[in-house]
């Protein structure tokens, strides 16, 4: 696996080098800044990264700080514990649904588990077709029908069979356009109610899957499925395709979603689980001479996970800044009321806080991760 996402990166990675060719052990902010924005971390979050750091920056301090986007929320979703799980999953035309689907499908195949497709996508007959290819090259079964039904009796249909047959896992297609964007809506509303009268709870997990070739622009798009029916996590594919990879950082930020996997090649076997350890090393690896950056603990505090905060864990967190006058910018960020300047939260496991630092790393303020815990 490892190596994989490196192939995966290699046109963002060359867009990295032809802004910066020499790596060194520090780097400018003036450089930084060009090289992210060449890999389109969007322009603001290029803004606080750099207001976040000191003026030459080394690998531990850009590592500490592009690792900390990836501190979103992740329900903890057990697969096991449903029988049949299943995933519904949604995205415009063209983004790669059906190819992920077909990635998947192999992916839970090779874990022992059993797997059936639906075909919700009815739009249009190739749609349909498309996915029958898949079914029958990786041997699994598919419930669908004509092309026009309705995509919702698919989808019950599909879950009903999976359980009859007492299968693990169900995966579900859907169409990424249809005549309007209220259609959409309202289509894939209907979907997500019908599926939880075939089975409560269902579906588990709400996949978006979006175009990694569209960068940053991706980000609208997200919000929309997400305001139709509150997406679970994100799939990015095509990453193979495109210099702009450093949008991950972006998405990561903007939507607050896990990114459960990334798609690097249109084989069945082009997915691999995205690790924000391993990206982000591989980024640096671009612009650093340096091996590996000292990595911060992502340890427990106070049985606190300071690398994936609870909502009700960031609510304190947010009072407690305010107290100190500080505005809370994102979960990474915080903004001085009196200097207006931009500073970095760290999580720090040797101090057992979360501290807010400056971009010479100074700590400004720290808060015990016990001062966070539920109920106190
Ligand atoms: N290079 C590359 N191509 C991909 C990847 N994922 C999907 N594709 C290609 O992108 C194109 C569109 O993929 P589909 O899976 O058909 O997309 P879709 O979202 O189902 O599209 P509609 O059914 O039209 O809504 C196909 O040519 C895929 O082979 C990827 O990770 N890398
Ligand atoms: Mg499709």
């Amino acid at each position: 696996m490892f190596g994989f996402l490196k192939k995966g990166l290699k046109k963002t990675i060359e867009a990295i080098q032809s802004a910066e060719p020499a790596k060194r052990d520090k780097i400018t902010s003036e450089d930084l800044e060009d090289l992210l924005l060449e890999a389109d971390v969007s322009y603001d979050l290029v803004e606080k990264i750099i207001d976040s750091l000191p003026e030459k920056i080394n690998r531990t301090q850009l590592y500490n700080t592009l690792i900390s986007l990836f501190i979103y929320r992740t329900e903890k979703i057990e697969p096991d514990d449903q029988k049949p799980f299943v995933e519904l999953i949604v995205g415009v035309n063209g983004a790669g649904k059906t190819t992920t689907i077909a990635k998947l499908a192999q992916k839970y195949k090779s874990e022992g588990k059993t797997v059936l497709l639906g075909a919700a996508d009815t739009f249009r007959a190739a749609a349909i077709e498309q996915l029958k290819r898949w079914g029958e090259k990786l041997d699994v079964p598919i419930v669908y029908t004509k092309q026009g039904h309705d995509p919702s009796a698919v989808a019950y249909d599909a879950i009903s069979s999976a359980k009859a047959k007492g299968l693990d896992r169900v995966i579900i297609d859907t169409a990424g356009r249809l005549h309007t964007q209220t259609n959409l809506a309202e289509e894939l509303k209907k979907i997500v109610r019908v599926c939880s009268k075939a089975m409560e709870g269902a579906p588990h997990r709400k996949i978006l899957i979006l175009d990694g070739t569209q960068g940053n622009s991706a980000i609208n798009q997200a919000k929309a499925f997400n305001e139709m029916i509150a997406i679970d996590g994100i799939i990015i594919t095509k990453l193979d395709g495109t210099a702009k990879g450093g949008a991950l950082f972006s998405i990561a930020e903007e939507l607050k979603l896990p990114i459960y996997y990334v798609g690097v090649g249109e084989k069945a076997e082009d997915l691999i689980p995205f690790d924000p350890k391993e990206f982000v090393n591989t980024i640096l690896d671009a612009i650093f001479t340096e091996e590996s950056a000292e990595v911060p603990s992502s340890g427990k505090l106070h049985g606190i996970d300071v690398q994936n905060l609870t909502e009700d864990q960031i609510k304190k967190l947010e009072k407690l800044l305010d107290t100190e006058g500080y505005d809370m910018l994102s979960k990474h960020f915080v903004k001085s009321r009196s200097s207006g300047e931009t500073f970095r939260l760290r999580p720090s496991a040797a101090a057992d806080s979360i501290e807010v630092v400056d971009n010479g790393e100074n700590v400004l303020k720290s808060f015990r991760a016990e001062e966070l815990a539920e109920d106190g």
